[in-house]
């Protein structure tokens, strides 16, 4: 395959509702708002791929209906018709003169590897440079009602094989949740915490608490577009800190590792715009010694594949929060179901994405649609 052309993209909105309500420190999610974009190339292949922007601005400041505007007016109509080298070129388009709406164009740059992947006969793993053939699954647990909740919660996850468990914190459901998880767990249960900005400098004294308690990490206490005040908070504790909400694109990763902001990232690409970001910030961690793990916006299967693939890269050593489908839906979007075997999910090695996407499910689920075209 030599170039990349697109012809056509499909948006779609589905609702499918969560087997539970997911709740972080900035709100709760009981049934999620999925954007997906189906493209079709000029030869007539086609690849899905998915927005991961929430229903709310209460993570980053894109919503599923900021991206719909950015994907129909500015981001499709820059690529449909032309031909591009491939993906990389691709991206570098989007980028061009645009502020902000990561989510937005990384749906695109994905869904553009996706179908690059396919129309070239490879796997997306082996595409972007993957090579596992495995990625170690982990666990994001939502607030719960109380200490003794979240054990029962954390310890039935680690009865079915997560190698790490993630318990979601907040003012008032913090360390004594967090306490008990390691009490009854054990010593060497996997644990870590992920506060969604929901605390200041101010409380650094309280989350020094947490250091007694040997987590594997503290993700994102401070607020989403703070970097520098992580690095007066990591100076303060010995948990290394992991950032998430404010790792938007290379240039923050390398302000994270100049000023000792934290010593772990968490990589979402729809987060920082797509794949080559991510590669990018791959990379860079990789040269200074920082682990990288594949975080999760409640993805349906779609957006999974992109997660898998990209979990799939030699410095993601930590287990991502990539877990199958069975933890956030009675039935998925894609088959095969993502599957975890041994608290790990195969990445797969089909061409393309690697499932096979349910279109008349998507179509029975769809809210509202539009087709962009050249
Ligand atoms: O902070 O990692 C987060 C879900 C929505 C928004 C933010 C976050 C999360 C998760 C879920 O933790 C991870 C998953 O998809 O399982
Ligand atoms: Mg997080």
């Amino acid at each position: 395959m030599s170039e990349i052309r697109i012809d056509r993209v499909v948006l779609r909105e589905i609702r499918l509702p969560l087997r539970e309500p997911f709740r972080i420190s900035s709100g709760v999610t009981t049934t999620r708002r999925i954007l997906l974009l189906e493209l079709t190339a000029r030869d007539g292949a086609t690849a899905w791929s998915e927005c991961v922007a929430g229903d709310l601005p209460n993570y980053s400041p894109e919503t599923i209906d900021t991206a719909w505007l950015a994907l129909s007016e500015w981001l499709a109509p820059r690529v449909l018709g032309r031909e591009f080298a491939d993906p990389t070129h691709l991206d570098a388009a989007l980028r061009v003169d645009l502020r902000g709406h990561e989510m937005a164009r990384a749906a695109l740059e994905m869904g553009a590897w996706g179908l690059f992947a396919e129309q070239s006969g490879r796997s997306l793993a082996a595409l972007i440079g993957g090579t596992r053939e495995q990625v170690e699954t982990g666990i994001s647990l939502g607030i719960q009602s109380s200490p003794e909740a979240l054990v029962e919660k954390a310890r039935g996850a680690l009865a079915e094989g997560y190698r790490k468990v993630k318990i979601k914190i907040k003012p008032g459901a913090d360390v004594d949740y967090v306490r008990a998880a390691r009490r009854e767990l054990g010593d060497d249960a996997p644990l870590m915490a992920d506060a969604n900005n929901a605390y200041t400098l101010e409380d650094a004294d309280h989350l020094q608490q947490l250091d007694e308690l040997d987590l594997v990490m503290i993700e994102q206490p401070l607020a989403w577009d703070d970097v520098i005040r992580h690095a007066r908070l990591q100076a303060r504790m010995r948990t290394p800190i992991c950032l998430d909400e404010s790792i938007t694109s290379l240039r923050r990763a390398e302000d994270m590792i100049e000023h000792d902001a934290g010593r772990i990232v968490n990589i979402k690409p729809g987060r920082v715009g797509g794949f080559v970001e991510s590669k990018a910030i791959h990379d860079l961690c990789a040269r200074h010694g920082i682990p990288v793990w594949c975080g999760g916006m409640l993805e349906s299967g779609i957006g999974r594949a992109y997660n898998v693939a990209l979990a799939s890269l030699p410095n993601f050593t930590i287990p991502g929060d990539v877990s199958p489908s069975a933890r956030y839906w009675e039935r998925d979007v894609v088959e095969p179901e993502w599957r975890m075997q041994d608290g790990r999910i195969a990445v797969p090695t089909a061409p393309g994405i690697g499932v096979a996407v349910d279109a008349e499910r998507i179509e029975a689920l769809t809210v509202r649609s539009a087709v962009l075209r050249v």
